[in-house]
């Protein structure tokens, strides 16, 4: 298989931990977001996805997949050993809903385009961006911190998807410079993740195409 990604965007790391978790290799096609206006942008690119976005996932007999949330799904369907969902209904919701706060409350509004708009159509400045990444951050983390346990990952001693999606998106926050001094829950994850031989595989700066 073939995974086509970019080492610090979050919906590709939050792949990349999935894919490591389950102990599925696969081969890493670099796309640059950044330089030649984008790479994601070029029509051999968007040949293998039409949005024009990573990440992508290739399978050996040509299908390609994309949007991490499908592609998570589709690996806990097929690798479904170790699960990333649990079996209870409710739980399995619980960890959802962490998940899409993440994948759809947060992570979109810091996006590489809707920046480049905030930027170039609207003409804010870098500190404007800066607060505008913070405010909508900041807000999920709060009603995240509330949502997930004492110890642990997000939800006891092993990784589940909702770990899969706010260890990347602490790091964005990192990058950010986001306050996370509130959330010493969320922090808690962070650090014990950081010790995970899968999410330490998956990382930013251990990608081919790290700068
Ligand atoms: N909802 C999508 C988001 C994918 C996405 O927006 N990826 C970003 C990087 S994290 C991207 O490719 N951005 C390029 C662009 O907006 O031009 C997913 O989870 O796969």
């Amino acid at each position: 298989m073939k995974l086509y990604t970019y080492w610090r965007s979050t919906s590709s790391y939050r792949l990349r931990i999935g894919l490591a978790l389950k102990g599925v290799e696969v081969e890493h096609c670099p796309v640059h977001l950044v330089r030649n206006g984008g790479e994601q942008n070029a029509e051999s690119y968007k040949a293998i996805n039409p949005q024009g976005r990573v990440p992508a996932l290739a399978l050996d007999d040509g299908a390609v997949l994309t949007q991490s949330p499908a592609i998570l799904e589709y690996l806990e369907e097929v690798y479904p050993d170790p699960r990333l969902l649990p079996a209870d209904p409710v739980a399995r919701a619980k960890v959802r809903a962490v998940a899409a706060i993440v994948g759809c409350d947060i992570h979109p509004l810091h996006n590489v385009g809707p920046l480049n708009h905030l930027r170039k159509e609207f003409g804010r400045s870098d500190a404007d961006v800066g607060l505008w990444i913070s405010t909508w951050s900041r807000q999920g983390f709060a009603a995240i911190e509330t949502m997930i346990g004492d110890d642990g990952f997000c939800f006891g001693a092993e990784p589940s998807l909702a770990d899969v999606y706010l260890v990347p998106q602490l790091y964005a926050a990192r990058r950010f410079n986001v306050d996370l001094a509130d959330y010493p829950r969320i922090v808690r994850v962070e650090r014990i993740a950081a010790e995970h031989p899968a999410f330490q595989k998956a990382h930013p700066s251990r990608q081919p195409d790290a700068e």
